[in-house]
């Protein structure tokens, strides 16, 4: 049986990911950190206890902050294939906590790779690398477009990266990095711009939230289907050479058509009123009269210029013809079913019927592995 280790999964990456190898029959070992509060609410549905006869799916405390821990885990666990994903993954956050994100997103990162080389087992290694490394440099980025950091989580992430490359040319590790663009599902984090969004939605919907307060709604992003981004990087575990894949949809949006796009999905159409931090959206249309707690003219979105960042990173869009051509990987979900499947699961969530059209589409997708974000917690928080 195939052992992996994961590190991050408790994120929405390693969530997913972890579903995905088990479901192709793999004995999962994850990293995971001991807090004060839960923090496994999107794992909790595939958690067994490993005293069960046939149990696949181990949780290990650690910390990447914690070399001799790492070490331990490696030499014992003996994984296969080691899977990077734990970081200090927030940019915003990172500019607030520059020294924490370069330790842990950077220097963890050194601490695995040599806890794998002292521990001398062979394995195969995914680094999570970020399509934040291209930061200044102007779409289409590829795998060959020169790095230009804006952020200090950006920064390391970079530092991580050339440390991949240098263990694979250096010990002859197999290692990957997955330059990977924006990628969302219903389980994204709730302060990134797309959950905040929907989650926004459905709570203004359902009159818990009055407005929503953004930053840079002109930044475009390639935002991609989280499920199909962690197929990738099982993918490139299995190429007989290790090499590094820029990973996205090929499509770029801004966070204003995204907002546009969830909110018409639910039937709120909006005008965009004024310029730069004064502009504001407000209600244009109700089509399906969803709320009683809005009418025309009620102004749902402001800018708060708090969300700016000190550095933006402008516009990402990817040039995924090498995923293309070696891996002959092809991105299925769309961003408007994106879009639409986030907002059902936020809709549902908050006990809003919702029309579904993104939760069809993914399944008539072939994600067969995954409920895309029924973990137990928020089942129980949904009561069902
Ligand atoms: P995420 O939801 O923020 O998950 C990050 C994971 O890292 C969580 O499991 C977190 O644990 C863990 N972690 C944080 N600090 C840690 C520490 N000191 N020691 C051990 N674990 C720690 O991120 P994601 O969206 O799944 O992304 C996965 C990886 O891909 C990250 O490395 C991210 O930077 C990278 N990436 C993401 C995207 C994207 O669009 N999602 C794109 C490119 C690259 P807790 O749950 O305990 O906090
Ligand atoms: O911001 C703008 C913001 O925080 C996207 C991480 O997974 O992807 C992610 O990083 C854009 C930025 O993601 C708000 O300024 C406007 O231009 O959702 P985000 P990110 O910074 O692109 C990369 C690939 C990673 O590797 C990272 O780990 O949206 N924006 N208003 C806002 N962003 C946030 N968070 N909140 C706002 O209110």
């Amino acid at each position: 049986m195939t052992r992996a280790l994961i590190t991050g999964i408790t994120g929405q990456d390693g969530s997913y990911l972890a579903e995905y190898l088990l479901s192709k029959g793999y004995e999962v070992h994850g990293v995971i950190r001991r807090a004060s509060t839960f923090n496994t609410g999107r794992i909790d549905h595939i958690y067994t206890d490993p005293h069960s006869p046939g149990a696949r799916f181990f949780l290990h405390y650690g910390d990447l902050s914690d070399a001799g821990q790492l070490t331990d885990l490696i030499y014992n666990v003996k994984p296969d294939e080691i899977y990077h994903l734990g970081a200090q993954s927030h940019v915003r956050v990172s500019f607030d906590t520059p020294e924490f994100t370069g330790d842990i997103t950077g220097i963890g990162t050194t601490r695995l790779l040599e806890a794998i080389r002292r521990s001398g087992i062979r394995t195969r290694y995914y680094q999570a690398s970020s399509s934040e490394l291209f930061g200044a440099s102007p779409p289409p980025q590829s795998e060959t477009t020169p790095f230009r950091p804006r952020s200090p989580y950006a920064a390391a992430k970079l530092y991580a990266y050339w440390m991949t490359v240098n263990y694979r040319e250096g010990y002859n590790l197999f290692a990957c990095n997955g330059i990977l663009f924006n990628h969302e599902s219903p389980r994204r984090g709730e302060t990134f711009v797309t959950r905040k969004v929907t989650r926004a939605l459905a709570n203004i919907l359902t009159g818990k939230q009055k407005r929503l307060y953004l930053g840079n709604i002109d930044a475009k992003r390639d935002w991609g289907f989280a499920p199909e981004y962690v197929e990738m990087m099982w993918l490139m575990l299995r190429q007989d050479e290790p090499d590094d894949y820029a990973v996205g949809t090929g499509e770029s949006h801004s966070v204003r058509e995204m907002v546009d796009t969830a909110f018409a999905y639910a039937g709120i159409g909006l005008e965009w009123k004024g310029e730069g931090a004064e502009e504001k959206a407000v209600v244009s249309s109700l089509a399906r009269h969803p709320s009683t707690c809005l009418k025309p003219g009620d102004t749902v979105i402001e800018i708060d210029p708090r969300y700016f960042r000190p550095t933006e990173v402008n516009h990402l869009r990817a040039d995924i013809s090498k995923a293309k051509e070696r891996l002959r990987w092809e991105p299925r979900v769309t961003f408007d079913e994106l879009t639409k499947t986030m907002v059902d699961y936020d809709l549902r969530m908050a006990g809003i019927e919702a029309p579904c059209e993104g939760i069809e589409a993914c399944r008539s997708k072939g994600f067969l592995y995954t409920d895309h974000t029924y973990s137990l917690y928020e089942r129980i928080r949904e009561g069902e």
